[in-house]
Parts: C-alpha cells; structure tokens; sequence
C-alpha cells in the first residue's frame, strides 16, 4: 500500500510541473517595436553594454499625470499556453526613473520595475515574487506595452518565458519558441 501511495504523488508531480512549468522562452530587442510614440526614443549611439540599439525616454523629457505619452508597442508571438514571467533589460537612472507601466492586451496596467538597481543594464522581471501569479498567455500573438511612468529610463531587451528558474543574463539570443 505503502508503494502504490507514493506512485499517486509522483503521478500528481508531473501533472502539475506540465501544466505550469516548461521551457518556452522568446526574446526580442526593444528597438523591434511595431509602433513608437515619442517622448520613447530610439537609441542608436552610446549604446555600450547595449545590445544593438535601445529605448529610452530621456530625464526630464516629463512623465504621467503632467506627461501621458511616450511608448513602445509590440506584438509577440507567444510559442505555446502557459504561465509566463516578463523579463526586461533595462537600466535606470534613479529613484524616480526606475519603472514603466506595461499593458499586455486589454488587461489591466502592470507596475513594471521599481527596483533598486541604477546607472547598469540589468534583468527585471514580473511578477517578483514567485509566490504572486504569473502572466497567463495563450499561444499566438499578443500585444505588449511599454509605456511612460517615469523618465530617465532606457529599455534594451524584452524576454518571456514559462520556466521560473531561468534567469537572463548579460545580453540574450533572440527568437526562441518552445
Ligand atoms: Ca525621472
Ligand atoms: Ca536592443
């Protein structure tokens, strides 16, 4: 009986590590965006430590509630269902230039950054905490915001993935899929 009881737990293991783990990764640069508005910038010199061009809305430029534009758009192909977690390589320039508000769809606005890490290109991602509920997405295509919430900020790739555990570092490969 003993052995049986254990062969039920494991079973339930691996049901529930497919449903919400996996390994689907997709990643692209910020400056492939579908559509621009500006104070959101192109940068294409001074790019160092940057991967090709980047993104950004320069200090001081102005920020919501006095500033409601500046944006990047992007339409993701996401390779399959899944629970995923939103990486961006960015770099900010300060207390009050560490965070963008992303819209994923139609649903509500996410507060995205307001970490505590300036002046260098880093990997933030949502949700932070691995206890908080990842982004559900269905495979095909998806449209993703990024969108003024402070100025200061810069914005150099974008990654998403249903693996928790993976963690970017330094630049990383685009494309990707399942
Ligand atoms: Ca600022
Ligand atoms: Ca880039």
């Amino acid at each position: 009986m003993k052995s049986l009881y254990k062969g039920i737990v494991l079973g339930t293991a691996l049901v529930a590590s497919t449903v919400w783990g996996g390994n689907a990764k997709v990643c692209f640069e910020a400056e492939t965006f579908k559509t621009i508005e500006p104070p959101m910038t192109v940068k294409t010199n001074g790019c160092d430590g940057a991967s090709g061009a980047f993104l950004e809305i320069a200090e001081g430029v102005g920020n919501p509630p006095k500033l409601n534009s500046g944006k990047a758009e992007y339409e993701v192909e996401i390779p399959e269902d899944g629970a995923y977690i939103l990486w961006a390589r960015v770099e900010w320039n300060g207390e009050c230039s560490n965070s963008f508000t992303v819209m994923i769809d139609d649903r509500p606005p996410i507060l995205f950054g307001e970490d505590m890490t300036f002046h260098t290109w880093h990997w933030v991602k949502y949700p932070v905490s691995r206890m908080a509920k990842p982004i559900t997405l269905e495979a095909g295509k998806h449209k993703i915001t990024f969108a003024n919430r402070e100025d200061g900020v810069r914005i150099d790739q974008i990654l998403l993935t249903t693996n928790r555990r993976y963690t970017p570092m330094g630049v990383e490969e685009t494309g990707g899929g399942k």
